[in-house]
């Protein structure tokens, strides 16, 4: 941190927009609206500009209470910096700086467990929205939110939508489903009037918002003149389609005007944007671990996974999709991936893979298989996966697998490492990752353990190279 630069705060508004940046006019009216569990980046960039939006145009019922699970860094900078942190909105064309004001306070949830709770509760609660990544949901988060919830059923006050905003499928089904059984595990009655009181809407949400680095914090200085901690970059792209089912249904109308998309089945977004952008990222994500590229628009600007990415969407994934415009959605990928101002780490999208392959490859592959479809590019996608866990790439340097199952990762894919069949059989079959068909079908296995080998033989990137061209009938 520069010494001679001040701090992002309130009074800093009006030079900030003197230099240009968007920055918020409104002061917060009223007591948060909205509970927000995970203050990672996603959200800060995505759904929180949506919110400020909202607070823009004078609806003060959207401020937000950022909830961080675990880490207090993020909150603790957000509190030096009267909860404002500035975004760098980078399209192809243009770049623009935006100040965030829709975060009014904040908690954290592993230190300050009750303050969460009271939020939940509040009168003025309306809504709670979820970033809390795929591995969160468990009886912890149940807890969390069933203790508030209870608070509210028994002070008599309305019911909560609860908008879950991961990466997972019918996200909104999920997460209802872990809170009833949390509920109904307490009391019965809670779990009904979770039922008729609560909403639980699925999203599917898109924005791709790397991690913050010291690029971002160096790039925000410059361009604000103060220092700001917790700045991040995304790209101008942004959607947000939720299903149409909220406690009060005039939200969709406040929500429209913000530019989200209120629709009745979320489904074929859903399924769209995790098979196609998702699953692209972490195949690139492995691919790029594994050869040595360190960001995706490096990955992309490969000829040969540009066209390995664009093959697994136009031959394998898409075809396959309920989304008509999927041929769209596709092309404009491409182009997002290849963002430079992203610098998306490979790594960052690689962590957690054996709780991101269920939503993203497995589903497309066991519907190709059932229709007798190619599933090539996806056994390719599983074969690095496995590569990936080694832990080493091409050229032999090492990095850290982030995963809840790193060790155990790790230690297979070394243990088997060269022994083709024990790869698979020790990182290819657990049910919880590649689901009860996969794991036992004769052809899948045959096509993932030779693109195993002839990665193991010659690098990624020969291996890619050596891909059989689809003939113009796929
Ligand atoms: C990425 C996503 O880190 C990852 O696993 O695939 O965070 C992705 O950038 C977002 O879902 C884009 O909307």
């Amino acid at each position: 941190m520069s010494a001679t630069l001040l701090r992002l705060k309130s009074s800093t508004l009006p030079a900030l927009a003197a230099r240009g940046v968007q920055v918020p006019a409104y002061r917060h009216a009223r007591a948060p609206g909205v509970v927000h569990l995970g203050l990672g980046a996603f959200h800060r960039a995505h759904q929180a500009l949506v919110f400020d939006d909202l607070l823009g145009a004078g609806d003060a019922r959207w401020g937000v209470h950022g909830v961080a699970m675990h880490n207090p860094a993020v909150a603790d900078s957000l509190g030096a910096q009267d909860q404002l942190y500035a975004v760098r909105l980078a399209s192809a064309r243009a770049v623009q700086w935006r100040v965030c004001g829709a975060i009014s306070r904040t908690s954290v949830a592993a230190l300050s467990r009750s303050e969460v709770v009271t939020a939940i509760a509040s009168p003025d609660t309306r809504w709670v929205t979820l970033t809390v990544t795929e591995k969160a949901y468990g009886p912890e988060l149940a807890g969390l939110l069933i203790d508030g919830l209870a608070l509210r059923q028994r002070a008599g006050l309305a019911g909560l939508t609860l908008a879950c905003c991961d990466n997972l499928l019918a996200n909104g089904r999920q997460l209802q489903a872990l809170c009833l059984a949390e509920a109904d595990r307490r009391d019965p009655s809670l779990a009904r009037w979770l039922e008729q009181a609560c909403a639980f809407p699925s999203s599917m949400v898109d924005r791709i918002v790397p991690a913050s680095s010291p690029d971002t914090l160096q790039a925000a200085r410059q361009a604000l003149g103060v220092d700001d901690v917790v700045a991040l970059r995304t790209e101008a792209f942004w959607e947000w389609v939720i299903e149409r089912r909220f406690v009060d249904a005039a939200d969709a109308g406040a929500l429209e005007s913000a530019g989200v998309r209120v629709v009745d089945d979320v489904a074929a977004f859903e399924e769209a944007k995790l098979r196609l952008l998702n699953g692209s990222h972490s195949a690139m994500a492995c691919i790029g671990a594994v050869a040595g590229l360190p960001v995706i628009s490096d990955c992309i600007a490969r000829p040969v996974v540009r066209g390995y990415v664009h093959d697994l969407m136009s031959h394998e994934v898409g075809p396959l999709l309920k989304r008509p415009d999927w041929l769209q959605y596709r092309d404009a990928l491409i182009e997002r991936f290849a963002n430079p101002s992203l610098q998306h780490s490979v790594h960052q999208i690689a962590s957690d893979g054996s709780r991101k392959i269920p939503q993203r490859w497995v589903p497309a592959a066991q519907d190709a298989l059932a229709r007798g479809r190619p599933i090539d590019r996806l056994a390719f996608a599983a074969a690095a996966w496995m590569r990936y866990c080694q832990g080493a790439d091409d050229d032999g340097r090492t990095y850290a697998l982030s995963d809840p199952l790193a060790d155990s990762l790790l230690s297979a894919a070394r243990a088997h490492r060269g022994d083709i069949r024990g790869s698979f059989d020790a990182l290819g079959r657990n049910p919880a990752i590649w689901g009860n068909h996969l794991p036992t079908h004769a052809g899948w296995r045959t096509q993932v353990e030779a693109h195993l080998a002839s990665i193991q033989s010659g690098g990624m990137l020969a291996a890619l190279s050596r891909l059989t061209p689809f003939s113009p009938s796929h």
